[in-house]
C-alpha cells in the first residue's frame, strides 16, 4: 500500500451529486443534511419509538455497551446462521418496524427520494435474489454509545448480492439526541482484509487501537433532525450520552453503490 488515505478537508458537507460520490469515494469524512425533520416530526416519531419499547417491540444486540434496536441488523447472522435464517429475523423485522412506523412517518422514504433527487440514481431497499427484500431502516437507542466497528459488506457479507457495491455509507437520523457526548469519530483507514473461502468473515467489532493508529478522524454530534452520512467502511465508534442529557434515538441504514451508480439500502 502507497500513502496512508487522507480526507480532502475535515468539514461536513451539504448533501449534492458531488459530495454524494466524494463520500462513496471516501475523499471527505461527513454529510450532514441539516433539518431533514422538523422538530414536531422528530418528536412524533420518538414516541413511537417509546411505545415500541413499552409494547416489547426493542430488542438488545450481542454487544456492549447495550444498544437497543427494533429490525434486524444483517451482520448479526454472519456467523453460524443459514441465509434463511435471516430472512426469517427479516419477515419478522418487517413487522415490527411497520408497527411503529404506521404510528408516525416515513424517514426513509424520505431520504430515498433525496438521494434520488440529488443523485439522478435509483436509490432502493437491497433485494437477495430468491428471497427478495433484506431489513433496512433499523430504529435504535443508542445512549450508551457504539463500540468502534467498521461496515462493508464485501468483507462482512461476501455471499450477499449487497457484495457486489463498491462504496458504503452509513446514514442515520436523530430524532432525539443527548445534549452532551453521544459523538461519533471516524478514523480514515478504509477495512482490507481479504475473506478467505469457506472461513468466517473477519472479525468487525470491537476493534482495538492498532487498528486506527495513525489514521486521522473527524468527529460530529448528533443534531435532533439532521440527518449524517459517514463512510461506514472506516471504523467508527459512539461515544456514551452524557447522563441526565436525552436519549440517542435514531433510524438509519446503509447506503450500498452499485457499479453504474443506483443505490441499494440495508441495515
Ligand atoms: O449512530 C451513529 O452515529 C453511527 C452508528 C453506526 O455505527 C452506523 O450507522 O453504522
Ligand atoms: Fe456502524
Amino acid at each position: 500500500m502507497g500513502q496512508p488515505a487522507t480526507w480532502q478537508d475535515h468539514d461536513e458537507h451539504p448533501l449534492t451529486a458531488e459530495t454524494l460520490q466524494a463520500l462513496f469515494d471516501n475523499d471527505i469524512p461527513v454529510v450532514r443534511i441539516k433539518n431533514f425533520a422538523s422538530a414536531d416530526e422528530c418528536a412524533d416519531f420518538a414516541a413511537a419509538i417509546q411505545w415500541g419499547i413499552d409494547n416489547d417491540i426493542m430488542r438488545y444486540y450481542s454487544v456492549k455497551p447495550r444498544v437497543g434496536y427494533i429490525g434486524t441488523a444483517q451482520v448479526e447472522y454472519r456467523w453460524g446462521h443459514e441465509r434463511d435464517a435471516y430472512f426469517v429475523a427479516v419477515k419478522q423485522a418487517w413487522e415490527d418496524w411497520h408497527k411503529v412506523v404506521a404510528r408516525t412517518w416515513d424517514p426513509q422514504e424520505r431520504l430515498m427520494q433525496t438521494l434520488r433527487e440529488v443523485s439522478g440514481h435509483d436509490a432502493r431497499i437491497a433485494e437477495e435474489p430468491g428471497h427478495g427484500k433484506l431489513f433496512s431502516g433499523i430504529i435504535r437507542k443508542a445512549s450508551n454509545g457504539i463500540g468502534r466497528h467498521v461496515d462493508y459488506a464485501p468483507i462482512n457479507t461476501p455471499d450477499y448480492a449487497i457484495s457486489a457495491i463498491d462504496g458504503q455509507l452509513g446514514w442515520n437520523l436523530f430524532v432525539e439526541s443527548p445534549g452532551e457526548g453521544g459523538v461519533t469519530t471516524i478514523h480514515n483507514r478504509p477495512w482490507n482484509v481479504t475473506p478467505e473461502e469457506g472461513k468466517d468473515t473477519p472479525m468487525s467489532y470491537g476493534l482495538d487501537d492498532s487498528h486506527v493508529a495513525g489514521a486521522e478522524s473527524v468527529s460530529y454530534a448528533p443534531v435532533t433532525g439532521d440527518v449524517v452520512l459517514f463512510n461506514s467502511r472506516n471504523p467508527h465508534e459512539v461515544s456514551a450520552g452524557a447522563p441526565g442529557g436525552g436519549d440517542r434515538l435514531q433510524i438509519g441504514s446503509f447506503i450500498g453503490r452499485l457499479p453504474g451508480g443506483d443505490m441499494v439500502l440495508w441495515s
